[in-house]
């Protein structure tokens, strides 16, 4: 619910100047009183979680070279069902619990703490956000997560455990349905190409007219419908873009863009809030969040996202080794490539929001 007794005349959205003092003064402001973010996979780099399109790092560059149709492929319902041992693989990477949340997803629980925070949309399926100790109902996982799983076929929910256990088995185990008469393919409830978004991104959109502050971060804004949230905050709504490059078209009056790495940004962000020792301790906080109950880790060497990309990339690669039959069975490039209804580029080498009814996302 949008907070109540806020009239833009009493309190206008007018920022001071273009700097992270005045974005944090704008904050502190009577006028600043619903704060919404969007978030991308770029939240989650220094978490050591590779994102897709970083040119080297990234998940689809490293991808390419191997016996994919296409590196997307892993993400395509119909090349899933045809071949669920790529992603299977990929999720065991991925699979919640080996990461703990960054300083920027702890800068979350902060804005929730300070009664700033109305809803942190993101694309992220990593579940990083409720780590974190962000609440369930201000997040709106936009491309679903990890966090729950159905049958593909009958819809009919699947065990957390169960799934968890197969997917972290040494040998993959491809779960099913248990439903009898189905004994269909299980998978996270992620969204995959050709894939509606959930209800709840839907309902929640609207409440975007609601807000005094939007905040992007650690997105490539590529992928819609999410990437056109940004249009639908009211016109005066200041819009902060932080992020390693440029991307989108922040430049309307009340926008603002600090590029660099998000967790350096909201660092220095909360500095000028006054912030900075609460996010210390917020942060702090998520070390042993890893697994419910679980001891302090060992120390260990850093494990930088160029090590995890290697190592995923590796295990993918001998996964597809050990299965190339049923890689020819797969789709081929060229027709499925013509099914994606989000990799259309304009002509600035964007990508175009989706024109089929379909949704999907990556
Ligand atoms: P993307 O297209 O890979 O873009 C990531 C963006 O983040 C790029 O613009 C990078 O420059 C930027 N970036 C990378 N590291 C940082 C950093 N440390 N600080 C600031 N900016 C950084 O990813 P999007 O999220 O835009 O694409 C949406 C896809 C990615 C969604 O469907 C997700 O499900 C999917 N994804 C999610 C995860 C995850 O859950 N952690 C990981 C990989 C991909």
């Amino acid at each position: 619910m949008a907070k109540p007794g806020y009239t833009t005349d009493a309190h206008p959205r007018i920022l001071e100047g273009n700097d992270l003092k005045a974005l944090a003064k704008y904050m502190k402001s009577d006028s600043c009183r619903n704060v919404f973010l969007m978030l991308g996979a770029g939240v989650s780099t220094s978490a050591g979680i590779p994102d897709f399109r970083s040119p080297g790092t990234g998940l689809y560059a490293n991808l390419a070279r191997l016996k994919l149709p296409f590196p997307e492929a892993v993400f395509e319902i119909g090349f899933f069902k045809k071949n669920p041992i790529p992603f299977y693989t990929l999720a065991k990477e991925l699979y919640p619990g080996r990461f703990r949340p960054t300083p920027t997803h702890s800068f979350i629980t902060l804005l929730h703490s300070h009664s700033l925070l109305h809803t942190c949309f993101t694309q992220n399926i990593d579940t990083l956000e409720r780590r974190a100790g962000v609440p369930a109902q201000k997040i709106v996982e936009a491309h679903g997560s990890f966090a729950t799983q159905r049958c593909i076929e009958c819809k009919t929910p699947f065990d957390a455990e169960k799934i968890k256990k197969a997917v972290l088995s040494d040998e993959i185990e491809i779960p099913r349905c248990e439903q009898k008469r189905c004994r269909g393919l299980v998978k996270p409830d992620i969204v995959f190409f050709g894939e509606g978004l959930p209800d709840q991104f839907h309902q929640s959109i609207r409440n975007l007219r609601d807000a005094d502050l939007l905040i992007v971060l650690g997105t490539s804004l590529t992928v819609h419908p999410f990437a056109s949230l940004v249009d639908r905050v009211p016109k005066d709504c200041p819009r902060v873009l932080i992020n390693l490059d440029e991307v989108g078209h922040f430049n309307k009056p009340n926008d603002m863009l600090f590029l660099g790495k998000c967790d350096d940004v909201v660092r220095e962000l909360c500095k000028e809030l006054g912030w900075e020792e609460e996010l210390g301790a917020a942060w702090e906080k998520t070390k042993y969040s890893l697994e419910a109950g679980e001891e302090e880790p060992e120390p260990e060497p850093e494990e930088t996202v160029e090590d995890e990309v290697e190592k995923i990339t590796k295990d993918l690669e001998q996964t597809l080794n050990v299965s190339d039959k049923k890689d020819e069975e797969g789709p081929s490039a060229k027709s499925k490539a013509s099914d994606l209804v989000e990799l259309g580029s304009d002509e600035e080498g964007k990508t175009s929001p989706a024109e089929s009814p379909t949704e999907g996302k990556l």
